[in-house]
């Protein structure tokens, strides 16, 4: 594979629009609010930016249902916004990346509008829909991630129609060549106008089982913790309801459209209870998706033997897959919160945990604000947005911890917006905005932009293959091979001291130009409490 393409080894900086900046005092960041701060994404030396949904939606899933995939929701701005924010990023030497969301649409979209209008329209078939069963229950027994059965009753069809998420995020029928055609005229608006890829959302959710059959129920005990997004009370293994083989040959045409351009990549977010199958099937042979995006790090687990594991399954089944890894985003606490057992300060797990991210195989995503090291916010139930948070209060308390708005200064309401902010700023971010981290050299924001310089002159880091070492209760550490260069990085996820004893015949020297103290020499590596390690060696 040539390590040419921008994509890989990139690190991808992700924009919740709706929170990074407002730049006209109603409270709600817009896309001309990114504009104004893209320098600071640049700063941190990231290659690209994705954008999560900022199309015409009645956001009741923010966004993320989707009622004209070829406009600028008015509270984002306009088409003409975008094209000044792609020459703006593209000035910068940032590629854009947008959030396509294709497995469904908003009910106001037109298309289901048309769909649900009647039994025979031109869309009839658009999106999923089917009879009850003889009792009038749902024709079977598909779950919704965000709760309850995945099928809808519409009065006017007098049939169920599928929803993988909200009600009102129907599922189109991929299915129906022209849904299909129609998804990749979208696609081709946007490659049209400019931007470098895509983020797509769900991307295995796309297909469902023709026949409808049920899926079968989770092995009691064996239920997945990997995304703690996973609706807690969906017990059923997903096989009939996505992931199937058909996704494939959409996918290939997807990626013929986006090999008619230069440079373009896409990232699938692939959910599912086989991931790593999943994750190589989808980015096998060059022409299928560019990147799969992991969910394992996005866990509440964190001890160093679970992420060694999520490494040795990665290797076991996904070794040719070409992998994405972000440790959050908008869907799960943050960062920091989400791992306070690693011990330490913020500052020091953020900082460790920035840099462990960025030396796995593959590119990453880095969330806004995780660069500062921010915590997860306490949205108090009357403040609470997410839809999903309300419907599952109090025992999940959903998605706004993550969400709340960017410190950046200490003018009103941290430099986000002049009006009223959509979510409460977090209370505790007030020492942790841009301007603080800027005139701070030890801050998370200055650890973050050393080492990604750092990294960008390490191509083992960038590039290289990786190599498990052993397990350990403490530590978590690889090699990363590239050409005859082999690089060995070791993190000692824990707030006390740690050694790591080298296998036989390893031996090595410190690199520096970081900001980490890890040691190694006489066979092993010495390890300070939430410290790493990295050595140019030999021997493994
Ligand atoms: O999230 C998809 C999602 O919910 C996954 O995290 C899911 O839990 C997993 O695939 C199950 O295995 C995306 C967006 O990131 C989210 O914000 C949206 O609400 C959702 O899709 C619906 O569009
Ligand atoms: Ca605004």
């Amino acid at each position: 594979q040539p390590q040419t393409n921008w994509w890989r080894g990139a690190v991808i900086y992700q924009v919740y629009p709706r929170s990074f900046q407002d730049s006209n005092g109603d409270g709600i960041g817009d896309l001309p609010g990114v504009t104004q701060r893209l320098e600071h994404i640049a700063s941190l030396g990231a290659q690209a930016v994705w954008l999560s949904p900022f199309f015409t939606s009645p956001m009741l899933d923010f966004g993320y249902d989707v009622s004209d995939y070829c406009d600028v929701d008015p509270i984002f701005g306009t088409l003409a916004d975008f094209d000044k924010l792609v020459a703006r990023a593209h000035a910068l030497g940032l590629k854009v990346l947008i959030d396509l969301v294709l497995s469904h649409t908003s009910d106001q979209h037109p298309w289901f509008k048309e769909s649900r209008s009647s039994r025979d329209n031109a869309r009839k078939d658009w999106y999923v829909w089917a009879e009850s069963k003889e009792d009038g229950t749902p024709p079977n027994n598909w779950l919704s991630i965000f709760g309850g059965s995945a099928w809808q009753w519409d009065t006017r069809r007098q049939q169920y129609y599928m929803h993988n998420f909200l009600t009102s995020q129907p599922d189109l029928n991929f299915h129906t060549p022209a849904v299909q055609d129609a998804l990749l005229d979208v696609a081709k608006f946007w490659l049209d106008r400019g931007v470098d890829g895509f983020r797509l959302d769900t991307v295995n959710f796309y297909v469902h089982d023709q026949q409808l059959r049920d899926n079968p129920a989770m092995p009691r005990g064996n239920i997945s913790n990997t995304a703690p997004m996973v609706n807690p009370y969906t017990r059923q293994q997903h096989v009939h309801d996505k992931t199937q083989p058909e996704n494939l040959l959409f996918l290939q045409k997807l990626r013929a459209l986006c090999d008619k351009y230069d440079d373009i990549t896409t990232i699938g977010e692939i959910g599912d209870d086989h991931q790593y199958q999943t994750l190589a099937q989808y980015t096998e042979g060059n022409n299928r998706l560019h990147m799969a995006y992991v969910f394992a790090l996005l866990t509440e687990m964190c001890e160093p033997k679970y992420l060694h594991g999520v490494l040795a399954e990665y290797l076991r089944d996904a070794g040719n897959a070409y992998v994405c890894w972000s440790l959050g985003n908008h869907d799960v606490p943050r960062l920091v919160t989400r791992w306070a057992a690693l011990g330490g300060d913020e500052r020091q797990r953020a900082n460790i945990l920035g840099a462990f991210l960025m030396s796995l195989p593959g590119a990453v995503c880095i969330y806004e604000g995780e660069e500062l090291g921010l915590t997860d916010v306490d949205v108090p139930f009357e403040l609470m947005q997410d839809p999903y948070g309300i419907t599952m209060w109090p025992e999940f308390k959903g998605r706004d911890g993550c969400r709340t708005p960017m410190p950046w200064d200490h003018s009103a309401h941290l430099g986000f917006t002049t009006g009223t902010p959509w979510l409460p700023l977090g209370e505790a971010h007030g020492n942790k905005t841009v301007a603080d981290q800027e005139t701070d050299v030890a801050s998370v924001m200055n650890d973050y932009r050393r080492f990604i310089s750092w990294r960008k002159t390490q191509a083992a880091v960038q590039f290289g293959n990786l190599k498990l070492l052993d397990a350990h209760d403490q530590v978590v550490a690889f090699v990363r091979q590239h050409g005859d260069e082999t690089t060995l990085c070791a993190f000692n996820l824990s707030d006390k001291p740690a050694t790591f004893k080298l296998p036989a015949g390893v031996q090595g020297s410190n690199i520096g130009g970081h900001d980490f103290s890890g040691h190694l020499g006489n066979g092993q590596i010495d390890l300070g409490p939430l410290q790493a390690c990295f050595a140019r060696v030999t021997g493994v």
